[in-house]
């Protein structure tokens, strides 16, 4: 008798959540407390009045429509990925395909400006747009992790005599100069044109234009209901310190409180969303969460997001703070270097848990952070 094996059936389920929305010119200590309550319950957040420049945006923006918007054979000699430049498809080394095509760029501006050649033909101005978009986004990028550090009772000096007026324990590592920062700009072409194999001149049809008159624009469409929608990214945490993303007008990403439960996050180009990194997680001892996120693409319209990754050096010495360690909370995770972590995670498939190889195991009391939606 042959007895038909069970299929297992995976169901996910989309929750609507509103995600925080954070102030960043509201007063001091309150942003510091929403920030913390944010960075433990969701692990995720959007800021306004985030204080980086319009034109520093969208000059960003346009060199990397540009971009996008050049033939196949073009964009390739910005590639392959090694471990900087253009890939489209492939993301890390070990098999991991999304919808997707995308630069990845080193912070440092030695490499960006080498890099520029291959990418643009004005790399001077496609670098200084890279340079400026950097600067801005790591100054936010600080300004939110000493406001974390504030918030958790931690040190922060105020040195007025620099640039950056305050530092933490957390924004010192990314303003190292050896630090092992990224800038991704990440493109994914609309699923109705991908299928027609015409991915090289999507993104020239609908960068940022109103497309309600267009033939493409389906009113009714609900980008995270549509059984069309591909995997553009596939479900991950990010690695670093702290992700500053944004986006353009068109949804996708989405993230994950649980085990098959997805929140889309509703795009808007007028704010930033940040994300806790595992290293946060790790230095925190669990207080912050490093919440799981993909993205889906869009069978309409072009979606373009650019993550700025806050990561430390590679000997940097990646440990729970002290004052985040007690009796009753012992840590969570072995210390490593970034160099370490760096190695392992890229080891694995994109949706495997890295930081659960740097859990001490002996304490079965302590429940692993989950974000609490
Ligand atoms: O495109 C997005 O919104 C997110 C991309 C992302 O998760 C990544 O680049 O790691």
């Amino acid at each position: 008798m042959v007895v038909a094996t069970p299929t297992q059936i995976h169901i996910e389920k989309i929750r609507e959540v509103e995600l925080p929305i954070i102030d960043l010119s509201a007063e001091r200590s309150e942003v510091s407390k929403l920030i913390v309550k944010a960075c433990s319950e969701f692990g995720f957040f959007k800021v306004i009045n985030h204080g980086v420049p319009e034109d520093v945006i969208t000059r960003m923006e346009e060199e990397s429509y540009g971009f996008f918007a050049k033939p196949g054979c073009e964009k390739q000699r910005a590639g392959p990925v090694n471990p900087y430049g253009y890939g489209s498809k492939n993301i890390g080394f070990n098999g991991d395909v999304g919808e997707v095509e995308y630069l990845l760029l080193s912070t440092n501006f030695v490499s960006i400006s080498q890099r520029s050649k291959t990418i643009s033909n004005d790399p001077l101005k496609f670098s200084c747009a890279v340079g400026g978009y950097i600067e801005a986004v790591r100054d936010l990028a600080c300004e939110l992790l000493d406001l974390m550090a504030k918030g958790l009772g931690l040190w922060v000096s105020s040195d007025t005599s620099s640039s950056s007026s305050s530092s933490s324990v957390f924004s010192q590592l990314i303003r190292d100069v050896d630090n092992d920062s990224l800038l991704r700009i990440n493109h994914y072409p609309p699923l109705i044109l991908t299928n027609l194999k015409h991915t090289t001149t999507a993104t020239t049809l609908d960068k940022e234009e109103d497309t309600s008159s267009s033939p493409f624009h389906h009113p009714h469409h609900h980008d995270h209901h549509n059984n069309n929608n591909r995997i553009g990214f596939g479900e991950h945490s990010d690695p670093q310190i702290l992700t500053i993303l944004r986006s353009n007008d068109v949804g996708g990403l989405q993230i994950s409180p649980e085990n098959g439960v997805w929140v889309p996050v509703s795009p808007d180009p007028a704010t930033f969303c940040v994300n806790v990194g595992d290293v946060l997680q790790a230095m925190t001892n669990g207080r912050f969460v490093s919440v799981r996120h993909r993205v889906m693409t869009n069978p309409y319209k072009s979606r373009m997001s650019m993550a700025y990754f806050g990561a430390p050096p590679l000997h940097a010495t990646i440990a729970a703070i002290p004052e985040l360690v007690t009796q009753c909370r012992p840590s969570l995770y072995w210390p490593f270097t970034w160099s370490e972590y760096k190695k392992s995670a890229y080891s694995l498939r994109l949706g495997e848990s890295r930081l659960n190889l740097f859990r001490i195991l002996e304490d079965d009391e302590i429940a692993l952070p989950e974000a609490k939606f």
